[in-house]
């Protein structure tokens, strides 16, 4: 499996280690956008299309089971589920956006509500979107990344399910995304690939994401 190799020092991987292994609890699901809790802490968002593992990923990062459902059907997460981390940090797992085995009023819903805390939450620090490895960039993920430029919100691209990818297409897929992203002026240059499944990849990503508390 390709894997793209930053090098993060060893204070850095030290620094993520120990921020994602300290206390994660589940704060609240949030439906609609007067229901966000206060914004005195910096936070991180995980989005992607349904099913492309963002739950997972949040379980695998911060080493749990089942802090985060995960399920086989699309449309599983259907709040803005928010999760305190240490003392300074919330991570956020949306739902996805997309094919969803919901109606499509509900979907309409979702993406609204994604949008908008996308758009206009002022401690939104990064956003993580996730590209499912056997897929790359979508027109709908393209559509995403679109609004958080025009927004100025920082975004990252996490690639997941790379134990599904022969080394050689995930290569192409890797090549291919940060291609995509050269000109794109809110993303982050560096592309993560992972996989929650083997538990791949999140070393480099929590030592990546810690840093954003000392930026
Ligand atoms: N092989 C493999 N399967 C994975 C990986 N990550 C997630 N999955 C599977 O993909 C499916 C969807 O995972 P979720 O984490 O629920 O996906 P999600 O993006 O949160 O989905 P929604 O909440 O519906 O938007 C589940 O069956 C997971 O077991 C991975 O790294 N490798
Ligand atoms: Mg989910």
């Amino acid at each position: 499996m390709a894997q793209n190799t930053p090098s993060f020092t060893h204070e850095a991987l030290e620094r993520g280690r120990k921020l994602f292994a300290g206390p994660c609890d589940f704060l609240r699901g949030v439906v609609d956008i007067a229901g966000l809790p206060s914004d005195e802490r910096i936070e991180i968002a995980f989005a992607g299309r349904s099913n492309v593992g963002k739950s997972s990923l949040l379980n695998a990062l911060t080493n749990r089971n089942a802090l985060a459902r995960t399920s086989n059907t699309p449309g599983r997460t259907r709040e803005l589920n928010f999760f305190t981390l240490g003392d300074e940090m919330h991570l956020v797992d949306l739902p996805g956006y997309g094919y969803a085995r919901v109606s499509r009023k509900q979907v309409h819903h979702w993406t609204g509500l994604i949008k908008d805390y996308l758009r206009g939450r002022a401690c939104l620090r990064r956003v993580c979107v996730l590209i499912d490895a056997r897929h790359g960039l979508k027109k709908n993920d393209l559509d995403i990344l679109d609004m958080l430029d025009i927004a100025a919100v920082p975004y990252q691209i996490i690639l997941t399910k790379a134990d599904k990818v022969k080394t050689k297409e995930m290569s192409q897929t890797l090549a291919s995304t940060e291609a995509a992203l050269a000109k794109r002026p809110a993303a982050h240059p560096l592309v993560h690939v992972t996989s929650s499944e083997k538990k791949i990849g999140f070393e480099n990503l929590r030592a990546d994401l810690a840093q954003i508390l000392i930026q």
